[in-house]
């Protein structure tokens, strides 16, 4: 046992003050005719969680992830997975995502990194039965390498490009054999540093040829789950080419991928490109591509990625209506999170995914409040009306012409102002359901 000191973390109510129980996640508790659990597929995400020690560019690790065994070793890998189960267990958590070098320490040749892969993914595929755990999805780490300086399909490498796929091949080979619902690509270095040495176009060409090279694979091998596009701005690059949700969807039609990708939606890359996290799981949604979510928040106050444990219910809140609007997700909230580095002991990391998992659960049921409660969906149906009948409704159907909305408007004058957008009514209603007991 890792954590002899935690138990399995049940299930207590909001009046509890027992740091090591939910206060809102009731797994099986019933919201809109799905239970928490069904809602909310949560997943662990095996980089911050069984890896990473809180080192930053200032000082080392202050937390153990040794679990007892030499790091750097495949004992150390097999001690990772035992750790990692025995956390799941005891949280109720049902997924996992990785990264291949997440899962065994890479060697110099590919050969035997992947033999490595091969021994890990059969002691995870043991360790799952009889268990409920499952994986959500994988990725191949294409940005932590030297050779990934300049990118993965972005590179100006041929070799390193092949080097990218061969890593693709065989992260989507251990996610097909671990059953994974999706797969990844973060563009971790598909960018730039300055136009002044890149080919832009060159280089969102080959991406995408990497990417359609990687679903003909997929579906050779069985995968039958959604490849995702996680966009981000800016970090590592300067620039990254899938900016946002918008501009990552423009990217996968363009090339046709559209069909068998969708959006994993990571609210800190939301906010650091300028936008809410709802902003960007709305315009997912909305072009059928909502597909996963990377649970966690930023800092306002930093331009940069802080992979916080999500706390802020407004914005669960507003996430969890927009993924209910939705109709749900076919992937899952990976908490792409991590503890604050002096939050560094085995025990931070159960109150880390406390706080997420009850804030997550806090947000549906208050989600659910403003879906039943109708004022929000019913003013915004109302703000819309004039399409419901006469000239609106020929435009919506798209059977008039510039010409007779044109003489139409002669007809008018003036036209009466739209209505109140009335922001300051509708702010104090989210209010009113968020404090109403
Ligand atoms: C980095 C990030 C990644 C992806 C997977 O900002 O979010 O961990 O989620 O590569
Ligand atoms: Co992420």
């Amino acid at each position: 046992m890792y954590f002899p000191n935690i138990p399995v973390i049940p299930y207590e109510g909001p009046n509890s003050t027992n740091p090591l129980a939910f206060k809102y996640y009731d797994a099986d508790k019933v919201i809109l005719g799905k239970t928490m659990k069904e809602h909310l597929p949560f997943a662990m995400a095996w980089w911050h969680n069984l890896c990473a020690t809180g080192v930053d560019m200032f000082g080392r690790g202050t937390a153990d992830k040794a679990f007892g065994a030499q790091e750097g070793t495949m004992e150390h890998a097999k001690a990772k997975v035992d750790a990692g189960f025995e956390f799941m267990q005891k949280m109720g958590i049902e997924y996992f995502c990785f990264h291949d070098v997440d899962l065994v320490p890479e060697a110099d040749d590919i050969k035997e990194t992947n033999r490595r892969l091969d021994e890990i993914s059969d002691y995870i595929l043991e360790k799952m039965q009889g268990t409920n755990i499952k994986c959500l999805w994988g990725t191949a780490n294409m940005f932590g390498n030297p050779r990934y300086m300049n990118g993965a399909g972005s590179s100006n490498s041929a070799d390193v490009f092949c080097f990218a796929a061969a890593q693709v091949k065989k992260a989507l080979d251990i996610t097909v054999k671990l059953g994974g619902r999706g797969y990844v690509f973060w563009g971790g270095r598909e960018g730039y540093e300055t136009l002044l040495n890149t080919d832009v176009k060159f280089e969102q060409e080959n991406i995408a040829a990497l990417m359609h090279m990687a679903v003909k694979y997929g579906r050779s091998i069985g995968f039958t789950g959604d490849f995702y596009i996680e966009p981000k701005p800016k970090e590592p690059m300067k620039h990254q080419y899938d900016f946002d949700a918008a501009t990552a969807i423009g990217f996968l039609r363009q090339y046709g991928l559209d069909k068998d990708f969708k959006m994993n939606i990571e609210a800190n890359h939301a906010t650091l490109a300028g936008h809410t996290f709802q902003h960007d799981l709305r315009i997912s949604a909305i072009n059928g591509m909502l597909g996963s979510v990377d649970a966690n928040q930023g800092d306002m106050l930093l331009g940069w990625d802080t992979d916080e444990f999500p706390y802020d219910i407004y914005v669960t809140t507003m996430a969890m209506y927009e993924i209910l609007k939705a109709g749900g997700l076919t992937g899952g909230l990976n908490f792409d999170s991590k503890n604050r580095r002096p939050s560094y002991t085995h025990e931070d990391m159960f109150h880390a995914f406390i706080l997420g998992m009850d804030a997550f659960a806090l947000g549906l049921i208050k989600a659910a409040k403003i879906i039943e409660d109708g004022r929000i969906d019913g003013f915004i149906a109302d703000r819309y009306s004039s399409y419901n009948s006469g000239i609106g409704a020929k435009i919506r159907a798209g059977e008039t012409s510039l010409e007779e909305l044109a003489a139409y408007a002669d007809e008018l004058g003036a036209p009466a102002l739209p209505g109140s957008g009335r922001q300051e009514y509708l702010e104090g209603v989210i209010n009113n359901i968020m404090f109403s007991v």
